[in-house]
């Protein structure tokens, strides 16, 4: 891919050395991770090619795009209602923030007890190895967690911010406050992209991105069956690539595999014999955070669920579709995102009984809730999800840990056990 691009990344001003090192272990990391299994659905060839085009074809789309006039908009959460973008015909990405290399570059301006997610992304713009942030004209931030709130602060120092506020709370003072953010957040997105936002181009994006959703939900459920036809690994990339492919294509090849899937499903094939089930749970897996999941499975685990961000809380709800009017449209939109049990609500007891449904849903015999060193609201969270877990008769693990590769042998032998034990 390198030669053909390089000139594009240039022109963007990455640093080409240090970019070309990345994607030199990304690739080695891919293929240990990702073609090292077996049994894999035909449908996941295309996920191969969209990350062996990682920052290569993606990119050059957005580009082109760019060059019609059309704006691109980076986002860290779930939060940033994306109906909106698309109804301006702006592109929405999730913006990378798995990965450990900047991280060097983003110390120097952060506190090094700050979550592995927020040191990736500062990390990766100051050290300029992202083409999708060099491809924003705007990057959306929000105020979930103090430490992205405060690391929105710095990044604006580097590249065009707007953060929206997120309420803490779900009163209805808390919907209101939610409401007038979707506005100015319309406004804004009307602004930049020079296209006011009509009901009808709502009503064709709230459709779009609800097809997405549901395509997901699809796989969900039949991951879900016995033997588990597709393995944990495959689900977490299919849902990190959700976030910044063209979603019309993406929903079509993911409605594609899911055809693949149905027919293993009747021919009762899987792709763990004997595995124990489990559940992850908790800090969102951005691209490319494989850690955890290859551990699980290398374990004698495979993964049935993902209840995160980059996972079941995104896909979980759609935005209802009745509403004819902006009005009812936008309101439809505040109701379905009140809806998102992050860790940075408080209380959020519905996140407890969710996590409960799943693991009794998708039948596991265990939970590993997962954390970000230095993230706060999941760790303090974990203690009342393993309460409601252990009360609900289901084993759970805490794994707290980062993007380096130094703890892998350690979290190796503490999954090994937790598998042996409830299997
Ligand atoms: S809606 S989970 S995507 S905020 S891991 S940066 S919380 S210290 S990512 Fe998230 Fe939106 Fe919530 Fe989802 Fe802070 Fe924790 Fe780091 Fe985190």
């Amino acid at each position: 891919m390198t030669a053909s691009y390089e000139a594009m990344w240039e022109k963007l001003g990455l640093d080409l050395d240090a970019h070309a090192s990345l994607l030199e272990v990304l690739g080695k990391f891919y293929g240990d991770i990702y073609m090292s299994q077996q049994r894999r659905l035909r449908g996941m060839e295309y996920l191969d090619f969209v990350l062996s085009e990682i920052h290569g074809l993606r990119i050059r789309e957005l580009e082109e795009a760019r060059a019609q006039g059309r704006k691109v908009i980076g986002t860290f959460c779930v939060f940033v209602p994306e109906e909106i973008v698309w109804a301006a015909d702006a592109i929405q990405v999730g913006l990378c923030a798995g990965a450990e290399a900047g991280t060097e570059a983003a110390e120097k301006i952060l506190p090094r007890n700050t979550c592995a997610l927020i040191r990736s992304f500062v990390g990766f713009k100051l050290a300029r190895l992202c083409p999708f942030i060099e491809s924003c004209d705007l990057v959306v931030g929000e105020t979930t967690c103090d430490g992205k709130k405060k690391a929105y602060e710095i990044l604006s120092d580097h590249a065009p911010v707007y953060v929206m506020e997120i309420p803490q709370m779900k009163r209805a003072a808390d919907r209101a406050l939610w409401k007038a953010e979707v506005l100015r957040f319309k406004e804004a997105v009307e602004d930049l992209s020079g296209r006011s936002i009509t009901a009808q181009r709502l009503q064709e994006a709230i459709r779009l991105i609800n097809r997405r959703r549901r395509a997901l939900q699809r796989l969900n459920r039949l991951r879900a069956a016995h033997p588990v036809p597709i393995s944990g690994r495959d689900v977490l990339l299919i849902n990190q690539v959700s976030f910044y492919d063209d979603p019309d294509r993406f929903t079509q090849k993911i409605d594609e595999l899911c055809d693949e899937l149905e027919e293993k499903v009747r021919r009762g094939e899987g792709v763990a014999d004997g595995a124990a089930r489990v559940l992850l749970s908790g800090c969102p897996m951005a691209i490319p955070n494989w850690k955890l999941p290859y551990i699980i499975e290398s374990s004698g685990a495979v993964v049935v669920g993902e209840e995160s961000c980059i996972g079941t809380r995104n896909t979980r709800d759609l935005v209802d579709e009745s509403g004819t009017t902006l009005q009812e449209m936008l309101d439809a939109i505040v109701d379905r995102y009140m809806k998102i049990d992050c860790a940075c609500f408080t209380p959020n007891t519905e996140r407890l009984e969710h996590i409960v449904d799943l693991a009794r849903g998708l039948d596991v015999k265990g939970v590993i809730h997962y954390g970000l060193s230095f993230c706060q609201p999941y760790a303090m969270e974990s203690f009342k999800v393993e309460r409601a877990l252990r009360d609900a008769g289901i084993p759970m693990l805490a794994i707290e840990t980062d993007y380096s590769m130094e703890d892998v042998e350690q979290l190796k032998t503490r999954v090994e056990a937790f598998v042996e034990m409830i299997r």
